[in-house]
């Protein structure tokens, strides 16, 4: 299995090139459920530690079905099957274009989310525009187990999130333990008191909105992801839930860009144009680099082939 790993802003994608499952064909959202419930073991093997690392997350390239889409892809982490992947899709600019496979402009690309674009800026450089992203409820109070009530807008782009603003511990580094015990403990709450996606899609992401210290930066955030880890980039799906609770709040008109860093100081430009459907269409611009390429080995007498469950 050749792979190419990248971080974007820290964190880490590793692209599949070839060597993953057999997923058929049809619709990418089906060929991801099948992943999903076929395939655990070797979608956690890819990134579970000794193999991977903490954080990361995997993109198998599929085919798509739209010739006008340079490919399709799937995005996971180490415990869930994503809809879409802000930074791991700066990451695949990147690496399509260390591939030789794209060149800077404009390139389609086909998730189970739906249909994204990327312009490709510069070798390291990557502007997406995003599905559609909307907020679907907002000032949601939930009772948090040792917290007590916290407030937050149930967002989705392209994952589901729980967005609280401001965040009750100040977003920064040295507060990383006490806010990822903060926010498991919200999505657990959220997943107890019922509150889900429109289709009953539980809430896997949850999102602590700070101030940032730098001048000219509109505001941090603390992303925490289905594996328990949080994102050390400020989250493109993330980023652009955030966007469509700033336009639904009226704080931000279309078009207008801020800059928004995550709890590691790791900046995407934002901005947003009105969507079809009465949500946004975000844009974010991120950077990513190229760490490594390799061909992942996966020996029979390996005790830990499958990577180290805990
Ligand atoms: O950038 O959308 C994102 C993302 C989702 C999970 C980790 N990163």
């Amino acid at each position: 299995m050749h792979v190419i790993d990248s971080h974007t802003g820290g964190m880490p994608t590793r692209v599949i090139l070839d060597g993953g499952p057999d997923l058929g064909s049809g619709p990418l959202a089906e060929r991801a459920r099948r992943l999903a419930t076929e395939h655990e073991a070797f979608y956690k093997s890819v990134l579970l530690e000794p193999r991977g690392q903490p954080g990361m997350v995997g993109a198998l390239l599929v085919p798509s079905e739209d010739p006008d889409c340079e490919t399709g892809v799937i995005y996971f982490d180490a415990d869930a099957v994503l809809g879409m992947c802000g930074h791991g899709t700066i990451g695949l600019g990147v690496t399509l274009a260390h591939l030789g496979r794209i060149a800077p402009g404009a390139h389609r690309i086909e998730t189970p989310a739906g249909l994204i674009s990327i312009d490709l800026l510069d070798a390291n450089t990557v502007r997406v525009t995003n599905i559609e992203s909307r907020r679907v409820r907002a000032s949601v109070s939930i009772e948090v187990a040792g917290y007590g009530q916290v407030t937050g807008d149930l967002a989705y782009g392209g994952n589901w999130f729980f967005i609280v603003d401001p965040s009750p511990i100040a977003v920064e580094t040295g507060n990383i333990r006490a806010l990822t015990d903060l926010t498991i403990a919200i999505r657990e709450a959220c997943i107890a008191q019922g509150l889900t996606g429109e289709n009953g899609e539980d809430v896997d992401h949850v999102i602590l909105q700070g101030e940032s210290p730098s001048q000219g930066i509109h505001s941090r955030n603390f992303v925490l992801c289905p594996d328990n880890e949080y994102d050390r980039s400020p989250c493109g799906t993330g980023s652009s839930a955030r966007l469509a609770c700033l336009a639904a709040d009226g704080v931000l008109a279309p078009g207008e860009e801020i800059i928004q860093e995550s709890v590691i100081g790791s900046p995407y430009r934002l901005s947003y144009q009105p969507g079809p459907s009465g949500g946004v269409i975000p844009t974010l611009t991120g950077q990513a680099h190229i760490m490594a390429e390799g061909k992942l080995i996966f020996a029979q007498n390996d005790p830990f082939r499958g990577g180290i469950y805990l």
